[in-house]
């Protein structure tokens, strides 16, 4: 009985030494005075509150995700394993026993009418706790985006010892001024492989860009498979610009593309160029572009040559079975028929192939995008313009009650060179330097914002071959387009931008991303010139 009574007291003053320790533990870490306002967050958030003291993200941290609610605890695993690759850090994801750990991120499920948009989300960054609130899990992934901004890479000496991460405290309010932001990449003129996309979809969702438009057919090739058309890809997939051996993708290929865009809430919309742009089909298959001769591989650079025929309904079953296919492994609400420059294509059998042709994406299931010309069509409402080079076209676009995707080739086409020394790209529309990429607004071309769906910034492939060269057009111009369209007019400023986006490099630097380089240093240094880094 004494025995017991001893052991039982020792236990007792353990177990209150321990508390003792751990609350101890807990006041000794003392952190930092910060400033939320001041990170550098790209797109810029609606508001932002700051509070001024900070999160300790350390190896007691856990996340919570609601439960029972559709796609959040697939939310909190994406974070976990983004922080793990950052910071190598391995945090649990649970959905239960929040109250059990010192430090928690919940990842919740709330109704609040705030969170109106399904990509609205709140951040509340408190010492214990940190808080997403979202109704949908979309608007959570774009929240943890804005989270893993926040976390530094380096934390400040004596923290970074005992491996805590400091999470400037505070409030953000956030949703998307567009429900459209995208990007595109033309894999005709070049091939890119499904790891090259992958790693593509990947850096643009961190900067909350939904869409990615992907340009699988030209001239120079035709990118996917058809299983009803076989010679497409075997034939018309086998060469690229400048004639090396081009690719495509198969249909699991591309399911494979579609699975990964969506685990990030990015949407997928194929195209396939035509009336015009359609010379590797009809080397394919000679029948579809009615002047009786085959044609040759084309691996020139020179648009405007081509052209179906419009008047033979065999070609109206070609696409109806090419739309089909490809609609079937499409989840997106979305079909781009191309359209643009089918300068051998008749005026009037134009406008004839194009109101056929929206019927046949209709009857799949999808809505029809296409470049600014379809205008002149007799298309409805439904339908979607994406303007790119003529403002008249964008005028009867939006007189006819359709939306239009914002691309006008001399703001946003990150194929355009950035200045005379670019390594890469045209500039047939004009030379876009960083800045340029960013000081407009798609608000104030004279299309009224109902009309406007969102910005996307396309990248034709004439002049670039593997993912370091797409990179070197695309970054960090795109990183611009990302705030165009998620942020608000009034929180966009060239000044904070600028030093926002220098702050990028680190992360940059990190995924391996072969951006280019003048516009993320020269405005840190002022020693810096163009040719000490090249
Ligand atoms: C345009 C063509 C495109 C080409 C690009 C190069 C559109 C809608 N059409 O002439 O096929 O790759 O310029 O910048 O942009």
């Amino acid at each position: 009985m004494k025995t017991f009574c001893i052991r039982s007291l020792f236990f007792a003053s353990l177990t209150l030494l321990l508390i003792a320790c751990s609350k101890e533990k807990k006041e000794r870490i003392s952190m930092p005075t910060t400033d939320l306002s001041k990170v550098s967050l790209i797109p810029k958030p609606l508001k932002t509150i700051p509070t001024n003291s900070a999160f300790a993200l350390d190896q007691f941290t856990a996340i919570y995700t609601s439960k029972d609610a559709t796609g959040f605890e697939e939310v909190g695993t994406f974070l976990a394993d983004k922080l793990k690759d950052k910071i190598n850090l391995t945090i649990p994801v649970n959905t239960e026993g929040a109250n059990t750990v010192e430090r928690v991120i919940y990842i919740n499920q709330s109704d609040s009418t705030d969170l109106a948009l399904p990509e609205s989300y709140q951040l509340y960054i408190n010492q214990d706790s940190i808080i997403i609130n979202s109704n949908t899990a979309e608007g959570a992934f774009r929240g943890i985006q804005t989270l893993r901004q926040l976390v530094p890479i380096e934390s400040n000496d004596t923290l970074a010892l005992q491996k805590i991460w400091p999470i400037p405290s505070g409030k953000i309010i956030d949703n998307p001024n567009f429900a459209y932001r995208g990007s595109m990449l033309d894999v005709a003129r070049h091939f890119f492989s499904v790891d090259d996309v992958k790693k593509y979809i990947d850096l643009l969702s961190y900067y909350k860009i939904n869409v990615l438009h992907l340009h699988l057919s030209d001239d120079q090739g035709w990118r996917i498979e058809i299983k009803s058309w076989p010679k497409l890809t075997a034939i018309g997939g086998s060469t690229e610009v400048g004639g090396e051996s081009g690719g495509f993708y198969t249909q699991e290929d591309y399911k494979e593309i579609v699975r990964y865009a969506y685990e990030r809430y990015m949407t997928i919309i194929p195209e396939i160029d035509m009336p015009g742009h359609t010379n590797a089909a009809s080397v394919s298959y000679p029948f579809l572009n009615g002047n009786g001769k085959t044609p040759k591989l084309y691996e020139g650079m020179r648009v405007g040559f081509s052209t179906f025929d419009t008047h033979k309904d065999t070609v109206y079953s070609f696409i109806d079975d090419v739309v089909r296919e490809i609609s079937a492994i499409t989840p997106g609400p979305y079909f781009h028929v191309g359209g643009d420059e089918s300068h051998v294509t008749k005026k009037k059998d134009y406008i004839y192939f194009i109101n056929k042709v929206e019927k046949i994406v209709q009857k799949h299931g999808k809505r029809m995008i296409g470049w600014d010309e379809v205008a002149i069509a007799d298309i409805d409402s439904t339908s979607i313009s994406q303007w790119w080079a003529s403002e008249e076209n964008a005028k009867k676009a939006v007189d006819k009650g359709m939306q239009i995707i914002v691309s006008p080739a001399k703001k946003a086409y990150l194929d355009m060179e950035y200045d005379t020394l670019s390594k890469f790209g045209l500039h047939w529309a004009a030379y876009i330097p960083v800045d340029t990429a960013y000081i407009w607004t798609p608000e104030e071309y004279g299309i009224p914002m109902e009309n406007i769906l969102g910005v996307e910034a396309p990248l034709w492939s004439e002049t670039i071959s593997n993912i370091d060269e797409l990179e070197y057009l695309a970054f960090p111009r795109i990183i611009g387009y990302s705030e165009l369209s998620w942020s608000i007019k009034e929180n966009r400023n060239w000044d904070d931008y600028k030093v926002r986006l220098a702050d990028q490099a680190p992360f940059l630097d990190r995924m391996d991303v072969k951006y280019y380089p003048s516009a993320l240093i020269d405005w840190k240094k002022s020693d810096f010139t163009y040719e000490t880094i090249k």
